[in-house]
């Protein structure tokens, strides 16, 4: 092994991460992947990802979807959700993320209308469910562990105060980690994640990336900033891809039995064989291609044309030897037994 990777993998701080972020891509990638097939077989799973609501009260400096941002909106009826979670069913996915922005209207009554819709898509799909209605309260948190849903996912998208004033403005950096602890104690797995490409500076990401996992977090993400004009941090170029890869990389060895997506709302179908090939096996925000629904960072990229399909990944993972894991192996996973062959 490479001296700088096994620093890494033995001191596993910022100063370790900074050095593997200056090996190269490839070296670092061929690296994750022994560590992924070692842990997982192999094994990739896939996830719908139903964006029901893109209103939002909140004013994060990098998100389309911020509430000053002058947009055409939707608020999907229950119907329509659950029709959505009934493709995204029928075509094998292996959970079914539930997604908003801060949305009033759900946020009501300490969320009772997304507990009950969170329960509702489980109950008809039989697949288990990711809560991602942002910032929730203890109470409801309790309510959607009473449901059984398996996963909440809350994004840090940094660990470095001043940088988190910077992107969610107004928003508290303590209410939103406590939000996730409490979740973890009611038994949730939880999901945590990291933004690159937000005028950062490589200590601050390095920084991130030695913290993201203290929180006993199971799934870990990070993704590349997607600069939109129309948001406060849109006037920036988007960052080369390399960055976000070598974390990706860097996270497999650090936490090798994580679950680590690959988004198709990032990078899209073109983006996946490199992100895999980093040692994701994950692949998130599959949406039925005339479901209406919109993706969060790249929303419209490869949609309409089938690219976000269960099936197009699928056709990739077969092209690099990778397989889908069953429902069944999934749970396991997620318990932390390894797959068997
Ligand atoms: N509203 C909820 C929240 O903020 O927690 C859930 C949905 S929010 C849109 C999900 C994540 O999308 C954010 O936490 C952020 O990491 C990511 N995101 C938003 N805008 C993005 C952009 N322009 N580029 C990349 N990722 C973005
Ligand atoms: C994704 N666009 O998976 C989605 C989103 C929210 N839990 C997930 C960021 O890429
Ligand atoms: Fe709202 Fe979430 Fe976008 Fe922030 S990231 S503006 S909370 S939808």
């Amino acid at each position: 092994m490479h001296d700088i990777i096994k620093d890494l993998v033995d001191r596993r701080t910022k100063e370790a991460i900074d050095a593997a972020m200056s090996l190269d891509t490839a070296l670092l990638a061929e690296a994750a992947r022994k560590t992924r097939a070692a842990c997982s077989r192999d094994r990739v799973f896939l996830y719908g990802f139903i964006y029901f609501s893109t209103f939002c009260i909140n004013n994060c400096n990098f998100c389309y979807f911020r509430k000053e941002n002058d947009i055409k909106r939707y608020r999907k009826t229950e119907d329509e959700i659950l029709a959505v979670a009934d493709d995204l069913g029928a075509s094998g996915v292996n959970l079914v993320d539930l997604t908003m922005g801060e949305d009033s209207y759900y946020k009501e009554n300490s969320f009772a209308r997304f507990i009950r819709l969170a329960s509702e898509v489980m109950k008809r799909t039989g697949l288990p469910v990711m809560a991602s209605p942002g910032v929730m309260p203890n109470s409801a948190l309790e309510n959607l562990a009473k449901q059984n849903v398996l996963w909440y996912a809350l994004y840090q998208e940094t660990f470095n105060r001043e940088l988190f004033g910077r992107l969610r403005a107004e928003q508290d950096f303590d209410g939103r980690m406590n939000a996730k602890q409490h979740a973890k104690r009611l038994g949730m797995s939880i999901e945590e994640g990291i933004l690159t490409g937000v005028t950062e500076t490589p200590e601050q990401l390095a920084e991130s990336v030695a913290q993201i996992g203290n929180g006993g977090a199971k799934q870990l993400r990070v993704m590349t900033f997607e600069p939109h004009k129309s948001v406060p941090l849109g006037q920036n170029t988007r960052q080369d891809i390399t960055i976000e890869l070598k974390i990706i990389s860097i996270l497999r060895l650090l936490h090798p039995s994580a679950l680590i997506p690959a988004s198709l709302d990032v990078g899209g179908l073109d983006g996946l064989t490199a992100r895999l090939n980093s040692g994701a096996n994950v692949v998130t925000s599959i949406i039925p291609p005339s479901s209406g629904l919109s993706g969060v960072a790249q929303r419209d990229r490869d949609v309409a044309s089938s690219g976000r399909t269960a099936d197009a990944v699928r056709a990739i993972l077969i092209k690099l030897g990778l397989k889908q894991g069953s429902n069944t192996e999934y749970l396991r996973f997620i318990r932390g037994e390894l797959v068997d062959g």
